[in-house]
């Protein structure tokens, strides 16, 4: 109760940009803007395993640099998904797993990435005067950026730049619009998430009246799985087992031989997580994917209100992400990893309970 008192009060206190709710305040968001129209090379930059919101935001603004007359560049460490494919732009996009930042010359631009580690290797090595800007909306964002444009509380970081566009005045073209439109939706779940807001909707709104289109940016991403992709869920499926008070934790787990088998790839596991959380009574659900080739597991989290949180069992096991939705890389083999984690969620169950109760 009390912390809900306190977040009214936060936004409350926030400031009204042009009609248009936004917890960052206007001058910081014109400053974003000066930045990127000061300088006449930008370098964007989408995050590891990028995802709908980080290609919907890094595309947007890649076509918003375009139609500025600006040199760009857009990079990616991963190859982009195939669903992502009709995005305005993508094709402009150079997969790299390494960057020298050495130039003054350029402006690098990262959004979405809620640190250096989620960038791409060589960030922190960057030479001394190098700018860096940081547009995101993850509220553990370590503020890596020269400038920090940063809002832990909007839906998505797609929604971070369509406030800084629209204060800046900057066109929305229908390429723009169908960009931050995936970035919006794919970060809500389809404006079914705690995250989505009543600025969510008025962004998508926006969205649709600059030309978005919603059913085409749905085809393109909810129903266009490959079948391989079924199949490694179902493997996922048939493996879930259940633990804790009430049965309400649930963790399923997929090895490379299980990738090998199918003929999928990891990108097919997009969302698998959320699907545990749709069984009756699981409060808090668990992913773990064998890294390519070592002895790593990933593990995804996703939880409801009224359990424990995500985002503390993943920073418990060196992780991060947001309160609902996060996730940690282990050191281990996959049957220590699952007992590794069993034991971190029961540990941070009691915490919690002990203290929520
Ligand atoms: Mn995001």
């Amino acid at each position: 109760m009390t912390k809900m008192k306190a977040k009214m009060k936060k936004s409350e206190a926030a400031g009204i940009c042009s009609g248009i709710n936004s917890r960052v305040p206007r001058e910081l968001m014109l400053e974003t803007a000066h930045m990127l129209e000061n300088a006449s090379s930008w370098v964007i930059f989408s995050h590891v395993n990028p995802d709908g919101d980080s290609l919907g935001s890094t595309g947007a603004l890649f076509g918003a640099g375009l139609a500025r007359g600006k040199r760009v560049r857009w990079l990616s460490v991963d190859p982009i998904p195939t669903k992502y494919l009709f995005l305005p732009h993508v094709e402009e996009c150079e997969t790299q797993k390494k960057y020298t930042f050495d130039s003054k010359d350029d402006l690098y631009v990262f959004l979405d990435s809620a640190n250096e580690e989620r960038g791409v290797e060589g960030l922190k090595e960057r030479s001394p005067g190098t700018v860096v800007l940081n547009i995101d909306h993850h509220e553990d964002n370590t503020g890596f950026g020269t400038l920090n444009c940063v809002d832990g509380e909007a839906s998505s970081t797609s929604e971070v730049l369509w406030h800084i566009m629209t204060e800046a005045g900057w066109a929305i073209t229908p390429a723009i619009a169908e960009c931050l439109y995936t970035g919006v939706a794919a970060d809500t779940g389809w404006f079914s998430f705690g995250n989505t807001t009543s600025g969510a909707h008025m962004m998508a709104a926006d969205l649709l009246s600059k030309g978005a289109d919603p059913v085409k940016i749905d085809s393109c991403l909810r129903h266009n799985r490959s079948v391989e992709g079924a199949r490694l869920w179902a493997l996922a499926f048939l493996r879930i087992f259940r633990w804790g008070e009430a049965s309400q934790f649930a963790m399923t787990w997929l090895s490379r031989r299980d990738f090998d088998v199918t003929g999928s790839v990891s990108s097919d596991t997009e969302t698998l997580v959320n699907q545990m959380l749709m069984i009756r009574g699981v409060s808090l659900a668990v992913l773990l994917t064998e890294d390519s080739g070592e002895e790593r597991m990933n593990a995804s989290f996703r939880s409801k209100a009224g359990s424990v949180a995500a985002a503390s069992v993943a920073r418990a096991l060196g992780g991060g992400g947001h309160p609902k939705a996060a996730g940690a890389c282990l050191a281990s083999p996959l049957g220590e990893a699952i007992r590794i984690v069993q034991e971190t969620v029961d540990k941070i169950y009691a915490e919690w309970a002990l203290a929520d109760r």
